[in-house]
């Protein structure tokens, strides 16, 4: 294993100071880099010292440092997780062959677009978010932002970082094209369609990392599989920092929710106690989820087969959890729409493997949902995962109407009932009339949102996590 270098100009573990032509190549991203994040990275707060951890090494334990940083100056870096020793293709048609340490040549087109769809959400996040600091519920809040800004910087790094080490020109075309797309731009958009959606207040923000970071993820689970070995580690470390991103949103919406039920247990209405009500917050939970869904891909997809078939993207913990990974024979029993209906039926499973990975998605949501309804207790409410059919546009569902339980309804009667299951003006007006301005002083809380329980890195909730450079 390489040493990390850390006082290289681009800190790393890849031994780049013996790869003159890489670095040289990386060095000339660098730049174009810091224009985008200058111009699209988080507005308002580039000047302030940040409380961010950042990498210093890829040890289990401690690679993480805690300080206080200005975000141009954070130490965006390549890493990778330490290789596994004599590491075997653990799924399909390769099974148990040594895994590649080069693109093979019959794989390149499809490894290359896995790794460029993966690669586009992580800018494409920080766009969405950029405006979101001058709103913040507290200086806590804001420096959790920041750092999961900063983070996503980080995984388009590591993306880039495979794009030229091992996709030659291509690649360094497809590197700069990361820099050019825009979140929601009509003529340049990102690639999935949940990255093009405005995130402009915070509940939707918190929604976001919980329902589109999870899926961000099952999606890393499923490429720290691969059989190319250079992206197994690179997104094995990546879902180091992901879980952080999680904890951000699953803990938002729940101190969001503990705030709601404080109103609902002492009978007062939650709007006008300046706190968000349970149904505002359900469209918006409704809204998320189902963007997220499709991130997942249609149910039946031969794309998936291909992908799964050829050992580049395969299930969440492989080994552990499944035994035939061949997956030529088997089906997946699934809810399709077929024949003007929806039915279930067994899907070959290689076809199916969209929806294997989105099945244990959808579980991991339903437990963040019970987390956040035990917040609720006594007050007689619950939030609810709407059905998989609601609100879908990608799939075999997309086209048709369902109901948030799953029913199939006319287009007239989903869009009579729209307000009721997706965030209506009204709801996107009453958030930002809660959302005005930022909450900036030390230990001070919107009235929307109650409390972490902790602070960050064993710091005070007082604690100072975001400062102007002249304090
Ligand atoms: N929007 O067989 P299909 C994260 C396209 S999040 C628009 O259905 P496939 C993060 C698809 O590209 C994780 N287009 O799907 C989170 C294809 O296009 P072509 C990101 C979509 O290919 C928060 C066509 O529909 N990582 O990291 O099996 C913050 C039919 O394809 C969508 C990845 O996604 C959509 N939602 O699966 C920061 C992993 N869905 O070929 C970061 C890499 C499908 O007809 N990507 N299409 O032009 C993949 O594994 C696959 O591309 C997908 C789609 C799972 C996304």
């Amino acid at each position: 294993m390489s040493a990390v270098e850390l006082h290289e100009r681009i800190p790393n573990n890849v031994s780049l100071s013996s790869d003159e032509r890489l670095r040289r190549a990386l060095e000339e991203w660098q730049p174009h880099f810091l224009d985008w994040w200058r111009e699209m990275g988080p507005d308002r707060f580039q000047q302030h010292e940040v409380y961010l951890r950042t990498a210093m090494s890829v040890d289990a334990s401690g690679w993480a440092h805690f300080g206080y940083v200005r975000m141009p100056d954070y130490r965006w870096g390549i890493f990778l997780a330490e290789p596994v020793p004599d590491r075997r293709i653990g799924f399909g048609n390769d099974y148990g062959k040594p895994v590649w340490q080069e693109v093979p040549g019959e794989h390149r087109n499809a490894l290359r677009r896995l790794i460029v769809t993966q690669g586009d959400t992580e800018p494409a996040s920080v766009e969405q978010q950029r405006r979101l600091g001058a709103t913040c519920p507290s200086l806590y809040d804001l420096r959790n932002l920041l750092q999961v800004n900063v983070e996503e910087g980080r995984h388009l790094w590591a993306m880039v970082y495979l794009l030229h080490t091992y996709f030659g020109r291509d690649g360094r075309e497809e590197a700069r094209d990361l820099l050019a797309r825009r979140s929601g731009h009509p003529d340049k958009p990102r690639i999935l369609a949940a990255f093009n959606q405005p995130i402009d207040d915070w509940l939707s923000f918190f929604m976001f990392t919980t329902f589109t970071d999870r899926d961000g993820k099952y999606q890393l689970l499923a490429l720290a599989e691969s059989g190319f070995d250079p992206l197994s580690r690179t997104c094995r470390f990546m879902l180091t920092e992901e879980a952080h991103h999680m904890f951000v949103g699953e803990s938002g919406v729940a101190r969001i929710v503990e705030r709601t039920a404080g109103c609902l247990r002492a009978g007062r209405d939650p709007r006008a106690d300046g706190a968000l009500d349970l149904g505002t917050i359900q469209r918006y939970l409704n809204l998320w989820y189902s963007l997220s869904l499709d991130l997942f891909g249609s149910e039946v997809s031969t794309n998936a087969a291909q992908f799964f078939g050829a050992g580049l993207k395969g299930r969440p913990k492989e080994e552990e959890r499944y035994d035939d990974h061949l997956a030529v024979e088997g089906t997946y029993e699934m809810d399709v729409y077929e024949e003007g209906k929806c039915l279930r039926r067994a899907v070959p499973l290689r076809s199916a493997m969209n929806e294997v990975v989105r099945d244990g998605y959808v579980e991991d949501c339903q437990k963040a949902l019970d987390r956040w309804n035990r917040r609720l207790e006594g007050t007689g409410a619950a939030l609810v995962l709407p059905s998989r059919r609601f609100h879908r546009h990608q799939g075999t569902f997309a086209g048709h109407c369902f109901d948030p339980a799953g029913r199939e309804v006319t287009r007239e009667a989903f869009e009579r009932q729209r307000d009721a299951w997706l965030p209506s003006e009204a709801d996107r007006a009453h958030v930002r009339s809660l959302m005005t301005h930022g909450v900036f002083e030390p230990g001070q809380f919107a009235s929307w949102i109650a409390p972490p329980a902790r602070g960050i890195d064993h710091q005070s909730i007082d604690f100072q996590y975001v400062r102007s450079n002249e304090a």
